[in-house]
């Protein structure tokens, strides 16, 4: 849909490149202007000149993002026939649909830098992209669903309203509406966690048991330390991202060590420490092995996700072919 707004001869309309020097003068001096704007917050939109590095890291992150999105749809629709009332049931079920909205917008998103969604899936597929670490964990107990909401969806907030205020126009405004539907499922989350933390031991043992398993994969969920993130200076530079993995991982761990300990659970980190000086929580050594096995694919559920995402796409295969057709005898009929 967004593909067809671009203005394909503004794009098309290079300048004379036959000299190598003036190209690179005018390159540079593209470059520079492209740089003024971002520092003076203005958005870039799908016309505007872009260089092709910012456009390549724009497509790579919303077209991942987005994988995450479809593929985080797996875990928690893994409890929607067990959800433990109707209640529950109709609150998951939405919020398993939100995420697959967030996908489309995203994949549109992505769109509107001249890429084909068809070849974006193809790239998750075949495995040459990357989805979110944190999805490849399984949901063994319910208390996983609140854990999912209250700290993946509360780590997809403090990482995505940052992303409201990206310099590319399309993924900035995706976000609005993407951050307030995820601020309702970290609510939700929150609320499960709460009731099975003031319920019955057992119920409280499953709470603390789900925080157990997800706390340190939530953390690992703002990729990798600052001093070894290849992409953040550039992403800094032009707006892309506000904040570097490190920053965004304390906020979310000073955000969230008091929600837990409201709930009356233990973050199961010994090493975690008030630091009264800087007003920040300091935690112990984050696995980062663990996290390089899991984006290699060798995580608890990689592969059961894979498979099920393949599938799927199999599946549907029938709907987009009766699509495809529909459209081309609508088309017949109005030539
Ligand atoms: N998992 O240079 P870096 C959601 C990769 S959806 C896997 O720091 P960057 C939700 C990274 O891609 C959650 N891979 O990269 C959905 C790069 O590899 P490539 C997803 C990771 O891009 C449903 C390499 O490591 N959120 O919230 O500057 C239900 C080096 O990293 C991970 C988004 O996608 C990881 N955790 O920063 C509930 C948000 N981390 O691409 C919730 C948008 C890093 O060179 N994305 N890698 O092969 C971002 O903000 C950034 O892309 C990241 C990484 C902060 C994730």
């Amino acid at each position: 849909m967004y593909t067809q707004a671009l203005n394909a001869q503004a794009l098309d309309a290079e300048p004379d490149r036959a000299d190598p020097g003036v190209a690179k003068v005018e390159d540079a001096v593209r470059l520079q202007r492209f740089q003024e704007r971002i520092d003076a917050e203005e958005r870039i939109e799908p016309n505007d000149w872009m260089p092709e590095l910012y456009r390549r890291t724009l497509v790579r992150q919303i077209s991942q993002h987005a994988h995450s999105e479809i593929i985080g749809m797996q875990p928690e629709g893994n409890w929607i026939t067990r959800a433990p009332s109707l209640r529950r049931k109709a609150a998951l079920l939405a919020k398993v649909q939100d995420e697959c909205g967030h996908g489309l917008y995203l994949y549109a998103a992505a769109e509107t830098l001249g890429v084909a969604r068809e070849e974006l899936v193809d790239q998750l597929l075949s495995g040459k992209a990357k989805y979110s670490s944190i999805f490849n964990y399984p949901t063994l107990t319910w208390a996983d669903i609140g854990a999912i909401g209250w700290l993946v969806d509360g780590a997809a907030i403090m990482n995505q309203i940052p992303l409201c205020r990206c310099s590319y126009g399309p993924y900035a405004r995706a976000m609005i509406r993407v951050c307030k539907e995820e601020s309702f499922h970290q609510r939700q989350g929150y609320e499960i966690m709460l009731t099975l933390a003031r319920g019955t031991d057992e119920q409280k043992e499953m709470a603390q048991d789900a925080l157990n398993r997800w706390w340190w994969p939530c953390l690992m969920m703002f990729g990798p330390p600052d001093t070894v993130s290849q992409h953040s200076d550039s992403s800094m530079r032009w707006k892309i991202k506000r904040f570097s993995n490190d920053e965004l991982r304390q906020k979310f761990i000073d955000a969230t060590v008091p929600q837990a300990h409201y709930l009356g659970l233990t973050v199961p980190d010994p090493a975690l420490t008030f630091d009264a000086a800087s007003g920040h929580w300091r935690h112990g050594p984050i696995d980062w092995d663990e996290f390089k096995q899991v984006v290699a694919g060798n995580g608890p559920c990689n592969a059961e996700r894979m498979a099920r995402r393949r599938q799927t796409e199999e599946d549907g295969a029938w709907v987009r072919e009766a699509a495809r057709a529909y459209a081309e005898k609508n088309r017949a009929k109005a030539a």
